[in-house]
């Protein structure tokens, strides 16, 4: 007799009480999901999952392997796995450098009166932005400013010859660093274009020059288009502050309208974070029979508002079906990247309009509305409207919303880190250092990246920060790695501080700051490097970012863009561990030089362990020896910082 497989259940597949309910729903009604596609794919290609698999040119596709070891072409496995791996991190390059690029256009066009919908909505930012850029600001109004530093910003784009200026935002140990491997990047655009073209057919075929243009290319992105748009967006929307708000799909609510943004780009979402606020756009939700409307978020998207306006997270990327499937979601509205195709497929089981607004990301079975900066906020109230609409077609007998939600703070950037530690007038890293090299604090983790069904949702991610925070390690999440957290209510300081060490709970208690912060969306991975250089600049733990007891994480990533992040944290000098391999084990070459290679040039490598436990292990070990070799693994007197203490700092 053949056995059939059990098949999976909620409980199997995701930590949240809310998602494994969902799944279950799922598995009863038919629902498709990720999590049934991945079980359907089978073993999954081993050539693929090695970066052996070739199919650059159409003499292929061509599988190298010990028995038949070239391509037609005569490619061996280094040239293959090597020019596959450039190619993802160029594309992650690409994708948050667009974003930056779209955000930049917008302050121009903000400036210019062009997007009368958006302002200067932080002049500070737009000062701070201006005086790292050389942009004068002296006697200029702000929207002066705003178009000197639009105009500044466009040139990091585009600029030719000219080494990209935002890496000078980096301690000038790194920059020689940089400046001696040959990874000092030009122009955002024009360094992702030469690494599509050195991955042509026939052009690059040294795995070293390769791999040191994934490392190039990634600082563009990290010290370039991340770093851009995270600037611009505290401009225009303003510089996160911690803020409370919910997370998880209990969010929604059965008694009124309820939209989802989802995605990563802010200038929609913060329209419509506005909108929802409209008395006109309350007033005709009530007037559908519901007794108001929920805005609420999925992935970055979610992040973006959430840092800045306290808008409710609904979940992370493998919820975005989960939250079509409680049935009482009117409208979820799409923007770029991460953006499942599959999801028109499991809104046509339910009355979920998916509405896609970015005319670089369509969607089969999504309707398309696009969306024009010129007469943003009006578009905004339609898709409210639209979702007011489509209130009347909830079926009730399928909406099912999970009871689960769990409290949290977000809006942790480095001004509001600095705020935390030192006041409004004294605000600096300074307290945060010495915590380190008291030894209060035994070092930070930067903790970020996607989920991927080929672990079980926020598993990995919420056992190793657990673990972190037990050893006396300050985490720091971006993207849905954080919404992880907050879904296990390590996002609420009061929670989050049962499980911290005793030294880590000390200086958080003192300060008021929770042990896992959230800084924000994929993009702002750039505020994690930005935290790191001022930790430098505050001086006592070495003049490079490879030198303070900081490792970052990426437990259950599976994004193109994880790997630029992973390659510009490795080049910044910051130590990476994968829950998930790179597809590069196919070439020993190309392994070792993201390993022990890269930490000959950058002083740090990436490493991979598969179990959360490992994964901590190792990241106490990397902070271990980053102390001992400041000198700080030595027991210091214990000293907490109180406000009499900060007041005296001179700084
Ligand atoms: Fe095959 Fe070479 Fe073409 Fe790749 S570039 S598909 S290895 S012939
Ligand atoms: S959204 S890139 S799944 S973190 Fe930024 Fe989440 Fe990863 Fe997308």
């Amino acid at each position: 007799m053949t056995k059939t497989k059990a098949p999976a259940r909620g409980c199997d597949l995701a930590c949240d009480a809310a998602s494994r309910a969902m799944l279950d729903k799922a598995a009863q009604g038919g629902d498709p999901t990720a999590f049934a596609r991945f079980a359907a794919q089978g073993a999954q290609c081993s050539f693929g999952a090695s970066g052996l698999c070739c199919r650059i040119c159409h003499m292929g596709p061509c599988r190298v392997s010990a028995k038949n070891p070239l391509g037609v072409c005569g490619a061996d496995a280094a040239t293959i796995v090597a020019r596959n791996f450039l190619r993802e991190a160029a594309a992650g390059t690409a994708a948050h450098s667009d974003h930056a690029r779209h955000l930049a256009l917008l302050l121009k066009k903000a400036a210019q009166g062009l997007a009368p919908d958006y302002a200067v909505r932080d002049q500070d930012a737009l000062r701070r932005a201006a005086g790292a850029f050389g942009v004068e600001t002296a006697g200029r109004e702000p929207n002066e400013i705003a178009l000197a530093l639009a105009d500044r910003l466009l040139d990091e784009f585009t600029s030719q010859e000219e080494p990209l200026a935002t890496p000078r935002l980096a301690p000038k140990a790194r920059q020689n660093v940089w400046t001696a491997a040959g990874v000092w990047p030009r122009g955002i655009d024009r360094t992702v274009v030469e690494s599509l073209h050195r991955t042509n057919m026939g052009v690059d075929h040294e795995a070293a020059g390769l791999v040191s243009q994934a490392f190039r290319v990634a600082l563009a992105d990290g010290w370039g288009g991340s770093r851009i748009a995270a600037m611009v967006g505290d401009i225009l929307f303003g510089t996160p502050m911690p803020v409370k708000s919910r997370s998880n799909l209990g969010v929604l609510r059965a008694d009124t309208v309820n939209v989802l943004v989802h995605g990563h780009e802010p200038a929609l979402s913060e329209m419509l974070a506005a909108a929802a606020r409209d008395p006109l756009i309350v007033d005709r939700a009530k007037a559908a029979g519901a007794c108001g409307l929920t805005l609420a978020g999925i992935c970055c998207t979610a992040n973006e508002i959430l840092m800045r306006h306290g808008i409710p997270v609904a979940g992370n990327f493998l919820q975005q079906e989960l939250a079509v499937i409680t049935g009482a979601v009117e409208v979820l509205i799409t923007d770029v990247q991460c953006v499942m195709p599959g999801l028109p497929l499991v809104a046509a089981g339910y009355h979920t309009k998916v509405v896609s607004t970015s005319d670089l990301a369509r969607t089969k079975g999504a309707s398309h509305r696009s969306f024009d900066v010129a007469g943003a906020y009006a578009q905004a109230k339609d898709l409210l409207l639209l979702a007011i609409e489509n209130f009347a077609n909830r079926d009730p007998d399928k909406v099912s919303i999970p009871d689960v939600t769990a409290p949290l703070v977000a809006g942790f950037s480095v001004e509001a880190i600095k705020y935390m530690l030192g006041g409004r007038f004294r605000g600096s890293f300074r307290p945060l250092s010495d915590a380190i090299i008291s030894g209060r604090i035994k070092g930070l983790a930067g903790i970020v990246g996607c989920n991927n069904p080929k672990s079980k949702l926020d598993a990995h991610i919420n056992a190793v920060t657990l673990e972190l925070i037990k050893n006396d390690v300050l985490v720091l999440k971006t993207g849905c790695a954080a919404l992880a957290s907050a879904k296990a209510g390590m996002l609420a300081p009061e929670a989050a501080l049962e499980h911290a060490g005793a030294g880590l709970r000390e200086v958080c208690e003192a300060v008021g700051m929770p042990p896992v912060l959230h800084m924000g969306s994929c993009v702002d991975n750039a505020r994690l490097l930005e935290a790191a250089a001022e930790l430098v600049a505050e001086g006592g733990l070495g003049a490079d970012l490879c030198d303070p007891p900081i490792v970052g994480l990426a437990p259950e990533w599976m994004s193109e863009k994880a790997v630029a992040i992973g390659c510009y944290f490795v080049a910044s000098g910051v130590d990476v561990i994968l829950g998930n391999p790179f597809h590069v084990s196919g070439s020993q070459e190309v392994s070792e030089l993201l390993g022990e290679g890269a930490r000959a040039v950058f002083g740090a490598g990436f490493h991979y362990r598969a179990d959360p436990a490992g994964a901590a292990r190792l990241a106490l070990e990397i902070i271990e020896a980053k102390r001992a070799r400041l000198n700080l693994d030595r027991k210091a007197e214990r000293k907490l910082f109180d406000m009499k203490d900060r007041r005296s700092l001179n700084v």
